[in-house]
């Protein structure tokens, strides 16, 4: 948001205050004023106009928008949103930005009509999701960015759990919600990750995270879970503004990655079979390494497998 924006935001926070004196506080001009009270509105900020003048509706979850002012608003983490009612992937979105330079975006959408899982799987993403990538340039070694992954499911599942769904990870970043104790599972998220570089060095790396948040499991494919099926809706600003912040604190402690996810895993101690290029493993996972990689027992030995899809199968 920008910084006068901000500024009347703060003032109508703290309001009620009239329209002159914000202009004389800020040295703006009235209809300045008026402006970035009508795009404050916009943007979905409840502003009253009172007869003392304007004030912003205390409670500030009440603001049920979903914009990136909004979002961007309260949030505890250096990100710029931008926000799109709908696009086609918020990954194309943000790799283009990655490709201009920037950094620290988050690229946000009510609904995707082009969206895209692992392996150019096609992804649902209805109007009322979670839709959004995060353009980052961290200056860590390339073998070291499935850490971002891991910290991004790490935070959704925390977020979620928030919310009061009973998330966990599926290696290695599906969120999912358990149904009985024998493996089943509802898939309520997925993480694509997304970079470029060279062997030594991360040029930027886009995460993009999809989750089901206000949708019925109607719209939404076979397996698949959503927030509204397990608790009922949440408020996307605080969602979004959560998982952000919980990334941003893992992003910069990598070395608190691995045992919050081992934390919120339901994979370590499932039998499983996970596709890799072209052979398949099954065992059972034991657990991560340091760097994220799945350990599996299997009848020829231990196994370690740092990529590739993978199933928890019914106990043997
Ligand atoms: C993933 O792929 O789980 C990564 C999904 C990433 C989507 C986000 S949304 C924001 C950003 N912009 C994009 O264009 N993409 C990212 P994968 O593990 O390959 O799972 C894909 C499979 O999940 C599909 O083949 C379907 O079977 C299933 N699926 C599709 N839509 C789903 C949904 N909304 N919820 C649960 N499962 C879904």
């Amino acid at each position: 948001m920008n910084e006068t924006r901000r500024a009347v935001l703060e003032q109508l926070a703290a309001g009620p205050v009239s329209g002159p004196a914000l202009a004389d506080d800020l040295e703006i001009s009235r209809a300045a004023v008026w402006k970035h009270v009508e795009a404050l509105r916009d943007a979905g900020f409840e502003i009253e106009s009172t007869g003392s003048g304007y004030r912003l509706d205390a409670d500030a979850d009440t603001i049920d928008a979903y914009s990136g002012p909004a979002i961007e608003y309260g949030l505890e983490a250096p990100f710029s949103v931008e926000f799109h009612e709908t696009i086609g992937s918020t990954n194309d979105r943000a790799r283009e930005l990655a490709a201009a330079g920037e950094s620290d975006v988050v690229v946000v959408a009510d609904e995707q009509t082009g969206a895209r899982g692992r392996l150019e799987r096609a992804w649902d993403s209805p109007s009322g999701g979670v839709w959004m990538s995060v353009v980052c340039r961290p200056s860590i070694p390339p073998a070291r960015a499935p850490l971002y992954t891991l910290a991004g499911a790490v935070a959704v599942t925390q977020t979620a759990r928030e919310a009061g769904v009973d998330a966990a990870i599926k290696w290695p970043n599906d969120v999912i919600v358990p149904v009985g104790d024998d493996g089943a599972y509802h898939k309520l998220a997925g993480i694509l990750t997304e970079m470029e570089g060279e062997t030594d060095r991360i040029e930027w790396l886009v995460m993009g995270i999809g989750l089901n948040a206000n949708l019925s499991r109607e719209s939404l494919p076979e397996g698949a879970t959503s927030v509204r099926a397990e608790v009922g809706d949440v408020d996307r600003r605080i969602f979004v503004q959560r998982v952000l912040e919980a990334f941003d604190e893992y992003r910069s402690d990598l070395e608190a990655v691995v045992p919050a996810w081992r934390d919120l895993a339901a994979t370590p101690g499932q039998r499983v079979r996970v596709e890799v290029a072209d052979t398949t493993i099954v065992g059972r996972a034991i657990d991560v390494t340091d760097r994220g990689a799945l350990r599996v027992e299997t009848d020829d030995g231990e196994r370690t497998v740092t990529a590739g899809d993978c199933e928890h199968l019914r106990p043997a």
